[in-house]
């Protein structure tokens, strides 16, 4: 299990690269601290919210290899569309 703490904040995310092996656990925490975020990302088919202050904690298996972009996909604040990520697979 590969276990990370992501918080989005001031449309950004942190940290913003995360790093596993192929068919790794992943397990996610993540806190949306000044307003509503989420953490997206479309190969996964993972569209996890969070409202301001909230955390959501969610797992998923590494099956697929290659870098990912994770994303806010919250459309209320036209600058979440800059929040991105890589997830990377190895
Ligand atoms: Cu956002």
């Amino acid at each position: 299990m590969r276990e990370f703490a992501v918080s989005g904040n001031s449309f950004a995310f942190s940290p913003s690269s995360l790093v596993v092996n192929q068919n790794d656990l992943v397990k996610i925490t993540f806190t949306a601290q000044d307003q509503p975020h989420s953490f997206s990302i479309d190969e996964y088919r993972i569209v996890k919210r969070a409202g301001a202050g909230q955390t959501v904690t969610f797992e998923f298996r590494a099956d697929r290899s290659g870098p990912f972009t994770f994303y806010c996909s919250l459309s209320q604040d036209a600058k979440c569309k800059d929040m991105k990520g890589t997830l990377t697979v190895k």
